[in-house]
């Protein structure tokens, strides 16, 4: 039974990008093979009907994947906690490639209804913006209150979307809110004069949660996005609250009952919201309140990128949220009083940790406020937390980022779903599937790395699974490629920290040595597929010149028959969880090559290595971490070192460096038109030389591709390459997504497993506690 009313965490966040539920759902229960004999038995195949399901994309990228990979540990290890988030009408955009360019096609993926949903007609909570504050005494006790009315007021409406835990009773939960007009709202009430403005007035409450922001690391700071943080804050709030109160027990129990991860500061309007409540609707004294605020929220960072970091006008909040700015100065003011004390004098000190940027216009920075609401502040790698301890956080004497919170992915998804032969194949050799809860078990297949036969069962699974890609490019964009290539893939948002523009340079470069070649060494060459995938954001026009030049060059190189097919370039659209889960199985390269520093941690280099993939990729984010994991053997390492990258960057705006001859002569070829129109590559090219090239292409270009020729050499040793391939999976423990979350629990939300008993009635009695049913 479960304990009465265990300690539970809430993760907030403006983004869980679910991917597909059928699938999951029937491997969690371990009913797929029943489910897929009885569809077959009706005449349909079971892949078929999983393909027709619509992708959750409720998210952006790694931040929301990240969300959902850690509600299913949440459950899978019988962890007290639920998700919150915004129920979007419109998910992340579908992507179209005309004539080499992204188009953007609205997601509308409700359009058949979502099963995956309960609608909670009964959860309903009322949200205000805008308004007006007023004091207002307390007749019995003379105490002054502050009301905060007026205003618009919508409501948030719940839908839950239960996660299954794999192998165990426990079910997580994401509660999902969805914005309507509020239930006082009545259009036939309205005479001729107000119905216009009635319309408007239901059309503004719908429009809060009808599209996802598809920005991914950089801050847009629109008036409509800041009302969909709030909305989110103020409905989980109340509905946290609400099942607080049903515990009858005092509000000093309140941090000992709740626990509040946010994830990023896209929900940190909750620490003033939480204030708020406790001192002028609950009447609490303001130390009081905050020490309660203070114990109940912790803050996960996720990026160093200053375009990423949240800043809003001060008086777009003010007009917002008139009362939540109120509470913030407050904050501020006591918080800086505290610093001031501890270090007298220190003006510095205290325009560095401000949560209010003093400039024209005045900006409320989230970051400082999240961690001044905070017990607890987090990376998610070890080189990352390390930056922010030492920059973004660096005058936050109350900072104590644990030096080692590091991401972790889902073995469920990311190995047993989207790679079903191999997890099989190691289940058989481990005798057992207890590695899908145990990711130390793998270490088992260490012993297994050298022996031929295993090798060869081992990269059998690997060519079905590239056959299966080739597949798929053949029947969506009519390119042939050959299994038997090498698969080398980057796929993940475009932005020009993660370098994909440096990828489709090497990819010239190659191709220009290939031209070069004598026919006696070109049919030495080991033959290459280079595929690349993402979405780029729809205003971020370097990005998109990005994916209109891998097109340009895919479609010079795959039509020039006198390389013989040494090598392939491929954009496949509409990246997303569903695609991922058939390209990452498939590669025997992945990329990930983001400036050192930039890349906060990375998950999807987790994911191709679990499925024995092999990494290119800079000392950056979790690479670092892959590497002490799996071996410095096993990982192909190149490029400048974080510390390096601020003193380079200064190399190059005083005009000290010259561009590389290698990436010359690349360059060059674009801009006299080689892969079209002269002069559309222009602004692109422009960012490596009349620009400062920040990103420091130019700096790591020769390493990169002296890297790349000693991957295709090696390639061409089957079996030491097979051995590399079964050590990375074998040594992918620590990333489990299960690991990450027991981390948290320990050590942040202090909260306990709690399994469900598993007879029926007992069951039925949990969910009524869950779901706030009298028993
Ligand atoms: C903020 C304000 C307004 C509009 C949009 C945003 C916004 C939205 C999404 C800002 C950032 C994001 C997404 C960030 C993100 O996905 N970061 C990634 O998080 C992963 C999980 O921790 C890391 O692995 C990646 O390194 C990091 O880039």
């Amino acid at each position: 039974m479960l304990p009465k009313n265990p300690k539970r965490v809430y993760y907030l966040s403006m983004e869980f990008l679910l991917g597909r539920s059928l699938d999951n759902a029937m491997l969690a229960l371990g009913m797929k093979n029943v489910y897929s004999k009885g569809t077959g038995d009706l005449g349909f195949r079971m892949e078929d009907l999983i393909d027709e399901e619509r992708d959750a994309a409720l998210g952006n990228g790694g931040l929301g994947r990240l969300a959902a990979c850690y509600v299913d540990s949440l459950a899978s290890c019988d962890l007290p906690g639920w998700g919150y988030g915004l129920r979007y009408n419109y998910g992340m955009f579908q992507q179209r490639i005309v004539d080499g360019y992204q188009t953007e096609v609205p997601d509308y993926w409700l359009n058949s209804g979502n099963p995956w949903e309960l609608p909670r007609v009964d959860k309903t909570y009322n949200v205000r913006f805008f308004g007006g504050l007023h004091d207002e005494k307390d007749p019995e006790t003379g105490k002054v209150k502050r009301v905060w009315d007026g205003g618009q007021v919508v409501q948030a409406a719940a839908y839950d979307v239960p996660i299954p835990g794999y192998d165990t009773t426990t079910m997580g939960n994401i509660r999902l809110w969805s914005s309507r007009p509020n239930s006082s709202f009545d259009l036939s009430s309205f005479n001729e004069g107000n119905y216009n403005q009635a319309v408007e007035e239901k059309k503004s409450a719908e429009n809060i949660t009808s599209i996802l922001y598809p920005n991914d690391n950089h801050m847009v700071g629109k008036e409509l996005r800041l009302k969909q943080e709030y909305f989110l804050v103020a409905a989980t709030l109340q509905d946290i609250i609400y099942r607080f109160k049903k515990g009858k027990k005092p509000w000093c129990e309140f941090p000992n009952q709740v626990a509040i991860q946010l994830n990023d500061t896209h929900p940190t309007l909750a620490i003033p919201e939480l204030q708020r409540i406790l001192v002028d609707e609950e009447c609490l004294d303001w130390d009081e309140a905050w020490d309660i605020v203070t114990r109940t929220f912790a803050f996960t960072n996720h990026t160093v990128l200053p375009e990423a970091l949240e800043r809003w006008p001060v008086d777009l909040v003010k007009h917002l949220l008139p009362r939540h700015m109120e509470i913030i100065y407050a904050i501020n003011l006591f918080f800086l009083q505290k610093v001031e004390k501890q270090f007298p004098g220190d003006r510095d000190l205290l325009v560095q940790v401000s949560a209010i940027e003093e400039g024209s216009p005045q900006c409320l920075r989230m970051a400082s406020l999240a961690v001044i609401g905070s017990h607890t502040v987090n990376g998610v790698a070890a080189l990352h937390s390390h930056l922010i301890r030492t920059t973004l956080f660096q005058h936050f004497i109350r900072y104590y980022g644990e030096e080692k919170f590091t991401n972790g992915i889902s073995p469920r998804r990311w190995l047993h779903q989207a790679n079903p032969n191999l997890s099989q194949l190691i289940s058989s050799k481990l005798g057992g599937i207890e590695w899908i809860k145990d990711m130390e078990k793998l270490r088992a297949l260490n012993d297994l790395a050298t022996d031929k036969e295993f090798q060869e069962a081992w990269m059998d699974v690997k060519l079905h699974n590239k056959m299966r890609l080739a597949g798929y490019i053949k029947n969506n964009l009519g390119i042939e490629v050959s299994p038997d290539a090498l698969f080398d893939i980057q796929v993940k948002r475009i932005h020009e920290y993660k370098r994909q523009f440096m990828n489709i340079l090497s990819v010239i470069h190659r191709y220009h040595e290939l031209k070069a070649m004598e026919p006696s060494e070109l049919d030495e060459a080991t033959p290459r597929v280079v595929i690349f995938g993402g979405k780029a954001a729809p205003g971020y026009y370097i990005a998109k010149l990005v994916i209109k030049l891998i097109s340009s060059v895919s479609a010079k190189v795959n039509s020039d028959c006198s390389i013989k097919n040494k090598l392939k370039v491929v954009f496949l659209p509409d990246y997303n969880v569903s695609l991922a889960e058939v390209i990452i199985p498939a590669s025997d390269i992945s990329q990930h090559i983001s400036t050192a520093g930039t890349e906060a941690s990375g998950t999807s280099n987790m994911k191709f290595v679990l499925n024995g993939g092999l990494i290119l990729g800079t000392v950056d984010g979790a690479n670092i971490e892959i590497g002490e994991e799996i071996g410095k053997d096993n990982i192909f390492f190149f490029g400048v070192l974080a510390q390096d990258v601020e003193d380079l960057r200064h190399h190059n705006r005083m005009g000290k460096s010259a561009m590389v001859s290698s990436l010359c002569a690349v360059v060059q070829s674009v801009r006299e038109g080689e892969y079209g129109t002269p002069g559309v590559f222009a602004p692109l090219l422009d960012t490596l030389t009349i620009g400062t090239d920040y990103y420091l292409v130019s700096v790591d270009f020769d390493a990169y591709i002296e890297k790349q020729r000693e991957i295709e050499e090696l390639y061409k040793d089957k079996s030491c390459w097979a051995a590399k391939s079964i050590r990375c999976t074998a040594n992918m423990a620590k990333f489990s997504s299960d690991r990450s979350i027991r981390e948290y629990a320990e050590r942040i939300w202090n909260i306990e497993p709690c399994p469900l008993a598993a007879t029926p009635e007992a069951i039925l009695n949990d969910i009524n506690i869950i779901y706030d049913k009298k028993v």
